[in-house]
């Protein structure tokens, strides 16, 4: 009996003495799965609305810790973010590359450490293949083809030549690169398709704003321009508000506006007949970047491009419902 006693005592310390050692348990549930994401900034509504649905996805509630990041538009910002992220030994890492090249190294110390990286919306250079778990994003040579594919069509009866200005995104970027290759390639086999500029809007408004009324002011007077192709709706809006400035007719007898991404705004300004024509580009990719990383902590493989499926707009197309049914 006494015998007894004493074990039971000897267990009830050992008890106490294991769980005063022991961190506080989780309420419930699995570890949370930490996510480093590196974002480009917040240069357009697309990127906002890019960034929303990231930071919507990963929440604790959906299992999630997310250390967000905003590199400002800069390179060696999303590089330094990567290396913190590989320090803190986060679980994956989210990057959308602000431009193609410059990522070998970072990419081989998270491959050395372990950590899968999930590339979003734009690619780095395709040597790097190996050097990350997946890309999801938008195929933007194919964007930029329903662009052309729409400007042939409405220019094939053209009598003299079809004068184009062309305002780039992000000198580098896969979003500049494809919808870029686009249009010169249509230019090259369009004889009659002439290049006025070349300018870079950077994706932003107030950049393309300026270069637009720069360029406006120094064309020859009388120069016609039929077409403005602007890689972005935010640089759509920067050339309208040049254009309007300058007195230039938009829409059907006049100015061709060309934009991507097809944001409320975007849209919103083709209704008004301001944008000619809107390509799609899925901004929300926050849902699809989780049930990667779903399948994979189920160790799928997961393929290495997911490309979303985009469409084009014109005013024909649009309604004030159907802009407000939109989620960005
Ligand atoms: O079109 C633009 C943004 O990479 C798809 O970047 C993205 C592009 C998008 O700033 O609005």
């Amino acid at each position: 009996m006494k015998r007894n006693l004493l074990w039971a005592l000897l267990a009830l310390l050992l008890l106490s003495a294991c769980a005063a050692g022991r961190e506080p348990e989780e309420p419930s549930g699995p570890p949370l799965i930490t996510i480093g994401l590196s974002q480009i900034g917040a240069e357009s509504d697309w990127r906002v609305a890019n960034s929303e649905s990231m930071k919507e996805a990963f929440t604790e509630e959906n299992g999630y810790r997310l250390l967000f990041d905003d590199a400002r538009q800069m390179q060696e910002n999303q590089i330094t973010a990567v290396r913190k992220f590989i320090q803190q030994r986060v679980d994956y890492i989210v990057l959308m590359p602000i431009s193609e090249t410059g990522w070998e190294g970072v990419l081989q110390e998270a491959r050395n450490a372990g950590i899968p990286v999930i590339l979003a919306d734009r690619m780095v250079d395709a040597e790097l293949e190996g050097l990350y778990a997946a890309h999801i994003g938008s195929d933007f040579r194919a964007e930029g083809e329903l662009a052309v594919r729409w400007m042939e069509e409405r220019y094939q009866d053209a009598e003299g030549p079809v004068n184009i200005i062309h305002i780039q995104g992000t000198y580098g970027s896969t979003a500049q690169l494809g919808r870029t290759a686009a249009l010169e390639a249509a230019v090259e086999r369009n004889g009659n398709w002439n290049l006025l500029a070349q300018l870079d809007g950077d994706f932003t408004q107030a950049k393309t704003y300026e270069v637009m009324r720069d360029c406006l002011d120094n064309l020859p007077v009388g120069q016609g321009i039929d077409i403005v192709y602007c890689e972005n709706d935010n640089e759509a809006f920067g050339a309208i508000q040049a254009l309007e400035e300058r007195g230039y007719v938009l829409g059907e007898d006049g100015v061709a506006v060309i934009s991507f991404d097809a944001t409320r705004n975007g849209l919103r300004s083709c209704m008004e007949g301001k944008i000619a024509l809107v390509v799609e580009c899925d901004p929300l990719l926050g849902p699809l970047a989780a049930r990667v990383i779903q399948g994979m902590e189920r160790g799928e493989p997961p393929e290495e491009h997911y490309y979303a499926q985009e469409r084009i707009f014109t005013p024909d197309m649009l309604t004030e419902e159907l802009i407000q049914a939109r989620e960005y």
